[in-house]
């Protein structure tokens, strides 16, 4: 299997508030060292640099006003006398309030976010940057009829929606690798998102669209983060109505439940006509995930990896959540090896 990193990422370490206080986030730097060490001690070799930032392709996914606002949002903060500390907003358009887009920077960190768990560095439009150039190459390699690639990416994407960053996201990976696989000749793509969390930047960017299905298992958003959208009556608008599956699970799921979950997910995928898959890759149903409320064990992720492979599909793995030490890393790639085996 294909691999796609970079270590841009390491200048990337956001501020998060985490019940009532300012933290470094759980979204950290070491995540993405565990995954690699434990590629590396597993025998995933083929480990390759992405080529550039397509923004043609970034701008099928995303509003060009809101990637040049990430791209030069930390010097406006900057230049607006904030040296030194992190871009975060303190304001957010609410119930009945107006979506009319304000000009000074901490007002637009507003406007372009929904969240207060992810902040903007110097560095961070570079990670950001290297992440979504590693999904696209993982698509690319995969599109090109190789089986399966999986970007390493970091910071993860699926909360990135059109034109707003939230729950450590900024771009959304996984929308540029399936936005890719159609741009290449696949007429019908689906992206399974199997992260904790609802993939809300996901179903934002494909709500309308009938050629990119999407479908996630996730934490009921009545209790979890991100608490306003992933509710089960959602099923897609317009060209892309019967286009989104949600299937909330209550906190404390079993593997049994999760299993049933990711059945009812393939046997979907497979209606819809699916011509490949971008699996939203997160392992933060771990039993022991530090921030997170489901119960799977390391050998679930082996499990994973081996029911996906049975979808027989070309398959691009793209990283999303998962925090915590080293069961990280092995829950990751035990999926990735699961899949080969
Ligand atoms: N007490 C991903 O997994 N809230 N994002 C955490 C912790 C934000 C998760 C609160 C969770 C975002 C990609
Ligand atoms: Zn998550």
């Amino acid at each position: 299997m294909r691999i796609y990193a970079t270590t841009a990422h390491h200048g990337h370490h956001s501020l998060e508030l985490d019940q009532g206080e300012l933290i470094q986030s759980w979204e950290s730097p070491a995540r993405a060292d565990i995954v690699d060490a434990e590629l590396a001690a597993r025998g995933f070799a083929d480990v390759r640099q992405p080529g550039d930032l397509d923004r043609a392709l970034i701008e099928h996914v995303h509003a060009s006003a809101y990637v040049d606002f990430l791209q030069t949002a930390h010097q406006r903060w900057v230049v607006d006398g904030n040296a030194g500390s992190c871009a975060m907003s303190n304001g957010w358009p609410a119930r009945r309030m107006r979506h009319i887009r304000p000009e000074g920077i901490v007002a637009q960190l507003g406007y372009y976010s929904f969240a207060a768990d992810c902040s903007i560095a110097a560095n961070t439009w570079g990670a950001v940057v290297d992440a979504a150039r590693s999904a696209d190459a993982a698509a690319q390699y995969v599109a090109g009829g190789a089986g399966s690639a999986f970007a390493r990416c970091r910071p993860p994407g699926h909360h990135a929606s059109r034109d707003q960053f939230g729950g450590y996201c900024y771009l959304n990976n996984a929308a540029i690798a399936a936005e890719r696989l159609r741009q290449s000749g696949a007429g019908r793509v689906a992206v399974l998102d199997v992260d904790y969390h609802h993939g809300n930047g996901t179903q934002d960017i494909f709500y309308h669209r009938g050629d990119v299905s999407f479908c996630s298992i996730h934490a009921d958003p009545k209790v979890e983060f991100p608490y306003f959208l992933g509710h089960a009556d959602e099923e897609g608008i317009a060209g892309g109505a019967g286009a989104n599956l949600n299937l909330p699970l209550p906190h404390g799921t079993q593997s049994d439940e999760w299993f049933d979950a990711l059945e009812t997910s393939l046997q979907w995928i497979e209606r819809r006509g699916a011509e490949a898959i971008v699996v939203s890759l997160g392992v933060d149903t771990f039993v022991d995930d530090p921030i997170s409320q489901f119960r799977l064990g390391s050998q679930d992720f082996t499990r994973l990896g081996q029911r996906l492979a049975t979808a027989d599909r070309p398959m691009v793995f793209v990283m999303e959540g998962g925090y915590g030490a080293e069961p990280l890393g092995t829950n990751m790639v035990n999926v990735l090896d699961g899949f080969l085996s």
